[in-house]
């Protein structure tokens, strides 16, 4: 079970159940266990009109329960906020304050600016349609967590604009009346149009047309049809791999590297997986293997420190990544460290000797560390569509890779093209990106960006 610490520090950031921390960990097949953040099966789609009035009453119990968690948390932060100001006055006493301005401790003050802790919202259709997603996934109300909420609010609010230009048209074309072939040929555009791609296109529209000569099929049947059908090709690659869920493996080095073109979201993404694993429990180490620009190693050390990471780095200019990778591997090794994320420059796909740059990292990692669990992970930035197809192809060649993560879904309206690096390059998506902010990362959940692709309201 992965991810667990995270799913940890969920609970017992609610003090209510702080007290029941222990006996939920150790009871390993709990329900709660069972349907953490970063995994579940699905068992069944949100649009199932029987259940919309249990669903309201289910989620206002919910917003309720976190409603009440969060005054407690808020009047003990108050609390705490009223003691630490008291130490800094005494401290101020004895320390003079331009001692307080070195380096270290200006990252510290940043970091603690910039992970704020996710707030709930007002009750609305957003929270509603959350809790839906989470119940379709197998949770109770007494087991969803405001960070939870909270992302699927940021993922559903970043899928806004693949969303118009997707779901309006289908809806309108799906309208009331059982599917009709012509209906069908429409829904080949709009998928086209959101940059699914032609192989996932043809895949989805073969298996309707199929069903459709099989029997009479209405909308609603229809969009939970289709539904079912993105799901299984998004996971597909996932499954083929054997781990539906990307974590580090405990008890021995596992090394992350970050790959890709210039600008898509490497180096953030980097920060934000650190966070994650680090709220999860495990110890982490960054290799500044950016060594193409000096800001580079600057911007990864800001993220490291946020989430009170080290940074391995080269002080030389231009130095070669790999003796930074090298250095790092030593580091992580005296330190048992159980994850290595390594930072990379952008590179053209097409600029042959960047690329063998990255297969010299590679072999650097297999004489050092053999026993390492390697990802090579693509980031891709959703917003260039099939082009970023085109640098998953590239990559999957010439850097090994063995996923893909996408960012900057907020904002773009090309969200389908996560359909087209399933189905036409076959790798599995490990993560997606939608926001800058620390928190605006998860691991992928077909379910879940499904739902909120094609969320009605
Ligand atoms: N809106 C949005 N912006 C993002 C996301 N991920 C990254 N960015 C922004 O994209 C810009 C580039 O991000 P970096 O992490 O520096 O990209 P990079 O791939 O490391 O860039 P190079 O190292 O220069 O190749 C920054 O302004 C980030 O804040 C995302 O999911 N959403
Ligand atoms: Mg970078």
């Amino acid at each position: 079970m992965g991810y667990d610490e995270l799913s940890r520090q969920n609970i017992s950031s609610s003090p209510d159940v702080e007290l029941k921390e222990e006996s939920t960990i150790n009871k390993k097949e709990s329900a709660h266990d069972n349907n953490e953040i970063f995994s579940k099966p699905l068992t069944k789609t949100v649009d199932n009109q029987d259940d919309k009035e249990d669903s309201l009453e289910w989620a206002k119990e919910a917003y309720a329960r976190l409603k009440a968690q969060q005054d407690l948390k808020s009047k003990e932060q108050d609390k705490q906020i009223a003691t630490t100001k008291v130490e800094e006055i005494k401290r101020d006493d004895i320390q003079e304050k331009s001692q307080l301005i070195e380096s270290d401790q200006f990252f510290s003050n940043q970091s603690s600016k910039v992970v704020e802790e996710p707030k709930l919202g007002n009750f609305d259709d957003a929270f509603t349609w959350s809790t839906e997603v989470l119940a379709a996934q197998g949770r109770t109300k007494d087991e969803i967590s405001l960070e939870e909420i909270d992302w699927l609010g940021r993922l559903r609010r970043g899928l806004e604009k693949s969303r118009q230009n997707f779901v309006t048209g289908l809806l309108e074309k799906l309208g009331d009346d059982p599917l009709t072939p012509e209906v069908v040929d429409d829904l080949e555009t709009l998928l086209l149009r959101a940059d699914a791609g032609v192989t996932a296109t043809d895949q989805i529209l073969e298996a309707l047309r199929r069903r459709l000569n099989e029997q009479v099929v209405d909308a609603s049947e229809g969009l939970r049809f289709l539904k079912e059908k993105l799901c299984d090709l998004l996971d597909k690659p996932i499954k083929t791999t054997g781990n539906d869920l990307l974590i580090p493996e405990k008890g021995c080095l596992n090394i992350w590297l970050f790959v890709g073109v210039n600008g898509v979201g490497k180096t953030t993404t980097l920060g934000k997986v650190a966070n994650l694993a680090v709220r999860s429990g495990y110890s982490a180490l960054i290799a500044a293997a950016d060594t193409f620009r000096a800001a580079a190693v600057q911007q990864v050390k800001i993220w490291g420190d946020r989430s009170g990471i080290p940074v391995i780095a080269n002080a030389s200019s231009n130095a070669d990544p790999a003796a930074v990778v090298f250095d790092a591997i030593g580091a992580a090794q005296a330190k048992g460290v159980d994850l290595l994320l390594v930072d990379t420059a952008g590179r053209l796909q097409t600029k042959h000797n960047l690329m063998e740059e990255l297969q010299k990292v590679r072999r650097i990692i297999e004489k050092l560390a053999p026993d390492a669990r390697v990802e090579s992970l693509l980031v891709l930035d959703s917003s260039q569509g099939q082009n970023g197809l085109r640098q998953a192809m590239a990559f999957a060649k010439s850097a090994s890779l063995t996923g893909v993560v996408i960012t900057k879904l907020d904002g773009t309206s090309r969200g389908g093209v996560a359909l087209a690096v399933a189905s036409e390059a076959n790798l599995p998506i490990r993560f997606i990106g939608a926001g800058e902010g620390i928190r605006d990362l998860r691991p992928f959940k077909s379910f879940e960006f499904v739902e909120a692709l094609l969320a009605k309201r």
